[in-house]
């Protein structure tokens, strides 16, 4: 059994999609970072960092914070979403880490500059919106000739399509990137990801370009 600790945001959703596909059980515990849940003791002692999302792997007593290193323990935990086939293996972590490292912080930033605090400085603005609108341009190339990230199914998919789904937050139009749409909409039909998307509680219906 795991206990996953989330909100309803990108990388908390990261994680409930990747619980839904593999298909094992997990409890929920809602933090409501806009409550500030992220702070009290007994989350800070599994996530000393104070952010969603959070596990507890009461198989092996693994608690772990950090949604990148959350699914590649759970995919190897599971032998699913991150192929064996050393080449595909490598791409799929190479993948998973632009999206830690590029598209889930800035699009952050243009989340809180764009839509949170439109009008505050026109140079935030600018500088995360332009730095994420390339960072599309990165996957629609990518995904050119592509059905995947990295060919198969994987946690590359699940880490970046969360993100993507916040298209509208970034003031971005998705139909301009058009294997980004098709990659979203294939993604965005699986049952798991519907209800991944929906954990740890209904927010809106899957965006749809
Ligand atoms: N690198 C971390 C980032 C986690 C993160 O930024 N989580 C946000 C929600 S998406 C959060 O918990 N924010 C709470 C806060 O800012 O205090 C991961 O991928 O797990």
């Amino acid at each position: 059994m795991i206990d996953l600790y989330t909100w309803t945001t990108p990388n908390g959703r990261k994680v409930s999609i990747l619980l839904e596909e593999l298909g094992i059980d997990y409890q929920v515990h809602s933090i409501d970072i806009t409550k500030d849940e992220q702070f009290a003791a007994d989350f800070l002692a599994i996530a000393p960092n104070n952010r969603i999302p959070a596990i507890v792997d009461h198989d092996t007593g693994v608690k772990m914070m950090e949604s990148g290193a959350i699914m590649q323990y759970l995919a190897e935990k599971t032998g699913q979403f991150l192929s064996s086939d050393n080449d595909i293996r490598w791409k799929t972590i190479e993948w998973l880490n632009w999206q830690m490292g590029g598209l889930g912080p800035m699009a952050g930033q243009t989340h809180h500059f764009v839509k949170y605090n439109a009008g505050k400085s026109q140079y935030a603005e600018e500088r995360y919106q332009n730095e994420t609108k390339r960072l599309y341009i990165v996957l629609e190339k990518r995904l050119e000739g592509r059905e995947y990230i990295a060919d198969s199914y994987s946690i590359a998919d699940m880490a970046c399509w969360p993100w993507i789904s916040r298209f509208e937050w970034q003031g971005i139009d998705l139909s301009e990137y058009k294997n980004l749409t098709r990659w979203y909409k294939s993604i965005a039909a699986r049952p798991a990801v519907q209800r991944g998307y929906q954990v740890p509680k209904f927010t809106t219906e899957i965006p749809m370009p």
